[in-house]
């Protein structure tokens, strides 16, 4: 078994910089349940809501106050400084990793600030606004552009890379996911399956804590730091 750690990150991980999760206790976006409108049907019914509905995440994750926080940073420290491959597969959409100086990020549901074509299927950096008559930049056709994000419903993203990565890495930590998205949630099921160390760091419970052979309650900026730490301390 190889030395590979990975760390799948969920919502939580991103709260501590300002950005809401989906089941805070309001679970809502704009007075929208993101379950009703992060769908392919939504986007068909009323495409123009569901730009807004990310229009508006993109500028609140592009604004002044939302930058990586300590959880953020330690895991790219854990990258830069741990002797074997540290992969963070993230169910996010915000780019909080990658700003943190995270280089091996796989983005299991897309990413906000990226945009893709329906018409050529090209992929390119989104626009702070997206709209209904927004042009592809490729193909030149119009309306048929939309946030590059997985949809509930649709094919997550680098689902093969990331099972097999599962199925070969030493630890699995998930940190600040409610586990109550699949395929993401039955990830700790397939490293417990093939013999990898698993730990749950979370503010509360999820739904898939009793699969965790380690769980550490508190927030993500001060218990991934301390779990970072170890894992360096312990190499
Ligand atoms: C799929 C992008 C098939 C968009 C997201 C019917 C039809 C089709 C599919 C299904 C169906 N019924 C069920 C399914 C499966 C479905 C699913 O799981 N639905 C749920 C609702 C039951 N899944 C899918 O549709 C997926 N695709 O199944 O395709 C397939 C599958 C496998 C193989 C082949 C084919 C696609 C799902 C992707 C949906 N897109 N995001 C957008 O962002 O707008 S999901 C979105 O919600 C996020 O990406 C994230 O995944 C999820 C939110 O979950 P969390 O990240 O866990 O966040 P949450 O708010 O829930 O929890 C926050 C946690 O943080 C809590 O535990 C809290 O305690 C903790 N926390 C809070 N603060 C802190 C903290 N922890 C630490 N520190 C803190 N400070």
């Amino acid at each position: 078994m190889s030395r590979r750690i990975v760390v799948l990150t969920g919502a939580g991980i991103s709260a501590e910089s300002g950005i809401r999760t989906f089941r805070a206790a309001d679970g809502l976006w704009e007075d929208h349940r993101p379950e009703d409108v992060a769908t392919p049907e939504a986007f068909e019914a009323d495409p123009a809501l569901v730009h807004r509905f990310y229009n508006a995440r993109r500028a609140h994750l592009s604004s002044d106050g939302v930058e990586p926080n300590a959880a953020h940073l330690a895991l790219a420290r854990l990258e830069q400084e741990y002797d074997g491959d540290v992969l963070i597969v993230t169910q996010n959409i915000d780019d909080l990793h990658e700003r943190a100086g995270s280089r091996n990020v796989l983005h299991l549901h897309g990413e906000l600030l990226k945009m893709s074509c329906t018409e050529c299927a090209a992929v390119r950096d989104a626009w702070p606004e997206l709209g209904v008559d927004s042009i592809c930049p490729g193909c030149g056709v119009s309306g048929r552009l939309r946030p590059h994000v997985v949809w509930f419903g649709e094919m997550p993203i680098g689902l093969e890379g990331i099972l097999e990565a599962l199925e070969d890495c030493s630890v699995f930590a998930a940190v600040g996911t409610s586990g109550n998205v699949y395929p993401a949630a039955g990830f700790v099921h397939v490293a417990a399956a093939a013999g990898a160390q698993t730990v749950e760091l979370n503010l509360e419970p999820s739904e898939v804590s009793f699969g965790f052979a380690e769980v550490r309650r508190g927030p993500a900026a001060s218990e991934v730091p301390r779990w970072v730490d170890e894992v360096l301390t312990n190499q």
